[in-house]
């Protein structure tokens, strides 16, 4: 099986619930912007407080911010394979993750889109109820989506990477349709 992965798809799809069944089967490390971010919030830092307010919002947080954190984590990892979670989520975090990896001499095999309609997003949303999933914030978090991370669709579309993954169903069935694609 592919073991480094990218995982693109709107809030709610269900990226972070896939990655780490994948991870905790396959042994790869779940490298989540999103929980880095909020570990950072909960433990009061610096980076943290900067990015309460904006997540809180729906927006999404510097890419130099986010860029610094994902080049702390990929630079610790032990050679083992890995899943981004969450990142790049902009063009320039997808341009800037490229000399990274030249330099880690590690290349992307796979690059999952899930994919869900509006409507199952939003409820999935709202019934996890965390700090920035109320209705009003899950829309401007929708369209922050398809104003700056859906590009990324066609930019790894480019490169032959993608794969489209019906993000719909039970939690099993979808983790089955990835693992069928990333064989
Ligand atoms: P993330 O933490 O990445 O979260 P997400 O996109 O909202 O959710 P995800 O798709 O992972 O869905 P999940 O599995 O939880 O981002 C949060 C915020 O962090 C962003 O808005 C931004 O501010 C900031 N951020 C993160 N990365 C950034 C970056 N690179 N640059 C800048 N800012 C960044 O699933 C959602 C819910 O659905 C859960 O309750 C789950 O249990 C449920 N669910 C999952 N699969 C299901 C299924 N098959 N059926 C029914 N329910 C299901």
């Amino acid at each position: 099986m592919k073991t480094r992965l990218l995982f693109l798809g709107p809030p709610g799809a269900g990226k972070g619930t896939q990655a780490a069944m994948l991870c905790e089967s396959g042994g790869m490390k779940h490298l989540s912007t999103g929980d880095l971010l909020r570990s950072e919030v909960a433990a009061g830092t610096e980076l943290g407080k900067e990015a309460e307010a904006v997540m809180n919002r729906g927006e999404l947080v510097s890419d130099a911010l986010v860029l610094a954190i994902v080049e702390s984590q990929m630079k610790n990892l032990s050679g083992q394979g890995w899943l981004l979670d969450g990142f790049p989520r902009t063009v320039p975090q997808a341009e800037a993750l490229e000399p990274l990896l030249a330099e880690l001499q590690q290349s992307i095999e796979a690059v999952i889109l899930l994919e869900l309609d509006d409507a199952v997003l939003i409820e999935r949303l709202l019934a996890r109820g965390r700090a920035d999933d109320n209705e009003t914030v899950i829309r401007n978090r929708l369209e922050v989506y398809r104003e700056k991370t859906a590009p990324l669709i066609n930019f790894y579309r480019d490169k032959g990477l993608l794969t489209s993954v019906p993000a719909h169903g039970s939690v099993e069935v979808i983790t089955e349709r990835i693992r069928e694609s990333l064989s």
